[in-house]
């Protein structure tokens, strides 16, 4: 009893600090100094935006207030009345930090950011100055806001192919991303469950490969299949239109072919890509970790990869390529001569070596395009290719051990990102297991202390992924993101110091406002302090 009324005092503070704060943004701004008044935004409040680049964050302001406010501005190059200016220095002085000032004074908004990307952050924090009532004339309170990133990587990824997401969502998925001024998505598009992605060379790739015949119900190993045909993929067109749209957000889309294992959507569509005496092959209908890889003894499977990747890289221009790399068991190439032989002739050491060999082999052909590759932390087993960037999933030991050689790194340890695990102890819906409560995420500091200053400047940043073996439809995708993805956003970008539990649960409190805005689901689990 005692506890619940300590809980529900708390709210009560809670709710009335936020009530009360007029400016309340995540990520928290590396500075803030408000100011008396406000500025009133009308219909007739002007836009001036000169530059093609400004225009742009300034129609992703106008898309929003139409969204919720239900109006847009007039955007002119011209200045008169009231007016919310926006321009971007291009500032030539290495490093571009991405930098932007919002000052709101009761005559004018403006912002200057130093880069085109800083501009559009600035957009974001504007946005959450915005009123959470909607009504036609907003008033944004008076404030000096000057604000830049913690880390140059701030990450969501998405796993369509456990359960595949229309275009209409991905897309929604990317303004999540936009609102939170975080800048990568990575978009795992094949899978042992379905390869997602139209590759022109290879059509039955989705003719085969983007269905399966059922899927198991209930937990992995499941109590039945549903044995309902399951498809999806997105054309080469939808691929681009989601890259463009990525591209004006200021977000930078990975790609995700993976290899050598989670493939046998892949293998099923072109068996002669498995190790001989291993199938028959199926687009698999459950969870987990499967024997038929591509065959690394084959010169044909890396024919064919390169080929796949040539149309990839026709249509994503990110300079990291994801290849995957995780969970590839070793069965098949035990007992695969082909496989034997490519050890033999190469003088290495056993299987893990040869998986070292088959990324690296993939390296040198994606570097000589121009491009680098990412790989989660099994890469480094068997030794680490000489350009690669790690994604430490695995806890943070990958992460450490490949900055300590000098390797850039992504952080997604599933101890503190993994969206799927789930935000309350008992959780009613099916996930895939572990506890990772919002306080946990928001703690998380990207940068492991058991690497000095030099080493530590290789931990790019940070990203949540989100599996989708239990994350059937769209809104469980968003239950299971939001809150989350707030706090995470709030450890990738504000100054370490400024991050405070406390100070950031009443923002949180307004944050739960947008999202109703928005009308995007989310766990109520901390908001009613069922988390503990
Ligand atoms: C491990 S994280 C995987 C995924 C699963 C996930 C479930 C990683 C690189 N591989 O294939 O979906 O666990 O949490």
């Amino acid at each position: 009893m005692l506890k619940h009324l300590a809980t529900f005092l708390f709210l009560i503070v809670i709710s009335f600090t936020a009530c009360c704060q007029r400016v309340s943004i995540i990520p928290q701004p590396v500075s803030v100094k408000e100011g008396k008044g406000d500025f009133v935004i009308s219909q007739k409040t002007i836009i001036s935006a000169i530059d093609k680049e400004d225009v742009k964050s300034a129609n992703f302001f106008n898309d929003y207030l139409f969204k919720i406010y239900g109006f847009k501005l007039p955007v002119n190059k011209q200045k008169s009345g009231k007016f919310i200016e926006i321009s971007t220095r291009k500032s030539t002085r290495a490093p571009a930090t991405d930098r932007y000032t919002l000052t709101v004074t009761p005559n004018a908004i403006r912002l200057v950011g130093d880069t085109y990307n800083a501009s559009f952050y600035g957009i974001q924090s504007l946005i959450q100055l915005l009123p959470v009532q909607v009504s036609s004339s907003l008033a944004v309170p008076a404030v000096t806001i000057v604000d830049s990133p913690r880390f140059a990587y701030r990450g969501m990824h998405l796993d369509v192919g456990r359960h595949f997401f229309p275009v209409s969502f991905v897309k929604k998925y990317i303004d999540y991303i936009a609102l939170h001024k975080m800048n990568y998505f990575h978009w795992h598009l094949t899978e042992d469950q379905g390869w997602r992605m139209e590759i022109k060379k290879y059509p039955k790739l989705t003719e085969i490969g983007a269905c399966r015949n059922g899927t198991i119900i209930g937990h992995h190993p499941g109590i039945g299949n549903d044995s309902i045909r399951y498809c999806g993929f997105y054309t080469q067109d939808e691929i681009k239109e989601v890259v463009k749209y990525a591209t004006d957000r200021r977000i930078t889309v990975i790609p995700e072919i993976e290899m050598p294992g989670h493939a046998e959507a892949a293998l099923t569509s072109y068996p002669f890509l498995g190790c001989p005496g291993t199938g028959p092959y199926q687009v698999q209908q459950g969870w987990g970790v499967f024997n038929n890889v591509f065959c690394a003894g084959k010169d044909s499977t890396f024919q064919f990869i390169q080929d796949v990747l040539d149309e990839v890289l026709t249509l994503f221009p990110s300079q990291y390529i994801h290849i995957g790399g995780d969970e590839s068991p070793k069965t098949n190439w035990k007992i695969c001569p082909r496989c034997q032989a490519r050890i033999k002739e190469q003088g290495l050491k056993d299987e893990h070596e040869l998986q070292s060999y088959f990324i690296q082999r993939i390296e040198k052909y994606l570097n000589g395009k121009g491009r680098q590759i990412i790989g989660w932390d099994e890469i480094l087993e068997g030794g680490l290719a000489p350009n690669a960037t790690v994604m430490s999933w695995r806890g943070e030991e990958g992460g450490i051990a490949a900055a300590k050689q000098n390797h850039k790194v992504i952080m997604t340890p599933a101890t503190y990102v993994y969206f799927d695990h789930s935000q309350v102890q008992k959780e009613d819906s099916l996930h895939i297991g572990g506890y990772l409560p919002l306080e946990k995420v928001y703690s998380y500091e990207p940068v492991p202390k058991e690497l000095n200053e030099e080493q530590g400047k290789y931990v790019l940043g940070a990203q949540a992924n989100v599996w989708t073996e239990y994350m059937p439809y769209e809104s469980k995708i968003e239950y299971m993101v939001f809150p989350r993805m707030s706090a995470l956003s709030e450890v990738l970008w504000s100054p370490k110091e400024a991050r405070n539990w406390s100070n950031f649960q009443p923002r949180l409190q307004n944050q739960f406002k947008r999202y109703d805005l928005w009308k995007a689901n989310y766990s109520k689990a901390f908001l009613e302090g069922k988390d503990k």
